[in-house]
């Protein structure tokens, strides 16, 4: 509950984490402690062989994230601006570099550097309450953790202008039927959702879940046909893997898979 800890890991069933933004005074705004601690437990994931998925949400039911700390943004200069901005962009790089699957759980605000926080999570899904948006012009600013170029991706560059040079905040309804968040569910039962699904992450092949992700993030940055290339490869590769042998065996010989991540 206290700024002490700002952010908590729990691992609530085996190879799942969440990881929880928990400073619920402040509407779990990010400041350099939030930042620092999310960048400290997302390398303590990174290198953890037997994750599967991780979770990301807020603490309380009112926010997800509302944004980046203003109160610490404004007694900035530029200079300390850039470096805020560069602290941002490492810690939201590496939850999108995560070699598992990520799923932001929303409930409430997500604002700001909220919503750049969620834009960097694989799946997004949201509680009824859910409001999603970019309002930094509001406050003199733009989004300065990557939500001008990850929004564009995700929701395509006209609702991104509209929500980034509007502030306007979307409805839970309304972020999904954009493709800001996938399903919504009744309040306070995001968690629980995002749980079925990283259970569900979880019980496939660790080594397909990883090379899927991994083709998917790479080429989406690549040409079309370098991006077949390298599911092609990734696909090959595969191969050589004891899970891909068990998982074809298993349904050859009508049983369940046990996959062992390698
Ligand atoms: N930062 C700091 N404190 C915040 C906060 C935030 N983003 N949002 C809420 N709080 C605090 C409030 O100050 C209040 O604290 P106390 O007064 O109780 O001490 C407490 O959380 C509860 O908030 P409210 O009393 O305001 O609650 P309401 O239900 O009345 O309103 C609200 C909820 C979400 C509509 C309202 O709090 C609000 O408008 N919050 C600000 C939302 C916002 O503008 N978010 C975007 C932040 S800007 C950059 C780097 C990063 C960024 C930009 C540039 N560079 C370095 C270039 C990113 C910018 C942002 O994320």
């Amino acid at each position: 509950m206290s700024d002490a800890r700002p952010v908590t890991v729990d691992r609530p069933e085996p190879g799942v984490a969440v990881l929880t933004i928990d400073r619920p005074a402040a509407l779990n705004a990010l400041n350099a402690a939030v930042l620092d601690a999310l960048e400290a437990a997302v390398a303590a994931l990174a290198a953890d062989a037997d994750l599967r998925c991780v979770i990301v949400t807020g603490a309380g039911e009112k926010a997800f994230v509302a944004g980046a700390d203003i109160g610490l943004m404004a007694g900035m200069d530029p200079r300390a601006a850039l470096a805020f901005a560069e602290t941002g962009h490492r810690v939201l790089d590496a939850i999108e570099a995560l070699p598992v699957p990520t799923i932001a759980a929303v409930g409430g605000y997500c604002l700001g550097g909220g919503c750049e926080l969620a834009l960097a999570c694989d799946l997004v899904y949201a509680a009824e309450n859910a409001r999603f948006g970019q309002p930094e012009v509001k406050l003199g600013l733009i989004p300065g953790f990557g939500g001008t170029q990850r929004l564009s991706r995700r929701v395509g560059p006209m609702r991104a202008a509209e929500m980034v040079l509007s502030g306007r905040m979307l409805k839970a309804d309304e972020a999904r039927a954009v493709g800001l968040c996938l399903d919504v569910t009744p309040k306070g039962a995001v968690l629980d959702h995002a749980l079925a699904v990283a259970r569900t992450i979880a019980a496939m092949a660790p080594v397909a879940v990883r090379a899927a992700k991994q083709v998917m993030a790479r080429g989406i940055e690549a040409p079309l046909a370098t991006a077949h290339a390298y599911e092609r490869a990734a696909f090959a590769n595969l191969f050589a893997t004891a899970d891909a042998a068990e998982g074809m065996a298993a349904f050859v010989e009508k049983r369940a898979a046990a996959f062992e991540n390698r």
